[in-house]
């Protein structure tokens, strides 16, 4: 279901960017379980460039119990802009849910008039793909913007609204990125080295997926990918 929004950030990536294959710790790349009524699998690619220092895109396909599709680009330290974050999940028909986002590295007034202000045109746009809906996992006023798109929708508003906007959203992250200053000053490096270390640990230490991954390919590999893939400048908890 979600191939197509895969597809479509593959060739936007490999026609803009000139990217390297950043490896994948071994074993994380894909994974099969044939422990539900359905065989599930998730595979996983990760890159990098100069302007981005790591882009990770990753897909479970359960058939129809679950599909998901789940992608964070990181910029390099030397752009503060927000990290580009997807995380689309369908599980069977009832249960459709998408929330894409320019993930502010911080919340300072300013910094989210230069960086998360040019959003809100689009977000106007699709307000029907902006439901307030509440956060059970994570803070909304952390690592989240206000014109995030967010919504328990269904398939065809998937296929047809949310694609669009998807396209238009990946659009406006690469003009933010071709805009983006470098930064050459030492301590403002350091703070965005910082901020995407503390986006790490804190997304992996509530990731709401860690379940789902564990009931499919054990706890064991589920605490491995999201410490040493998804997450890699996290430490794990205990
Ligand atoms: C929620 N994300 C979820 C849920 C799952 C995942 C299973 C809970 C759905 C539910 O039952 O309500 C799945 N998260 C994943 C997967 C990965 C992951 C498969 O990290 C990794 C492969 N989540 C992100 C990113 C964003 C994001 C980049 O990983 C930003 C756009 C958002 N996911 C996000 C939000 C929720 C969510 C806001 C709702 C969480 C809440 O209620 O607090």
């Amino acid at each position: 279901m979600y191939k197509p929004f895969l597809e479509y950030l593959e060739k936007e990536l490999f026609s803009r960017f000139d990217l390297s294959s950043k490896p994948i710790p071994a074993g994380l790349e894909a994974n099969v379980s044939n422990r539900g009524k359905n065989q599930a699998t998730i595979q996983s690619w990760c890159y990098e460039c100069p302007q981005l220092r790591k882009i990770r895109y990753t897909y479970i396909d359960a058939g129809a119990s679950a599909q998901v599709f789940n992608s964070v680009i990181y910029p390099s330290y030397y752009y503060d802009i927000p990290l580009l974050g997807i995380d689309l999940l369908s599980f069977g028909k009832s249960k459709i849910l998408i929330v894409l986002d320019f993930q502010p590295l911080f919340q300072e007034e300013s910094y989210l008039e230069k960086y998360i202000e040019p959003m809100r045109s689009l977000r106007e746009k699709y307000n029907d793909l902006a439901q307030k809906l509440e956060m059970k996992f994570y803070d909304a006023n952390q690592y989240f913007s206000k014109y995030l798109l967010f919504a328990k929708t269904d398939e065809k508003t998937v296929k047809t609204t949310f694609f669009e906007a998807y396209k238009q959203y990946i659009n406006l992250y690469w003009e933010m990125l071709d805009k983006a200053e470098i930064l050459d000053r030492t301590e403002d490096i350091q703070k965005v080295i910082k901020a995407q270390k503390d986006y790490d640990q804190y997304s992996a230490d509530r990731d709401p997926a860690s379940g789902l991954f564990s009931s499919y390919f054990g706890h064991e590999w589920s605490e491995k990918f999201l410490y040493e893939f998804l997450f890699e400048d996290a430490v794990p908890l205990a």
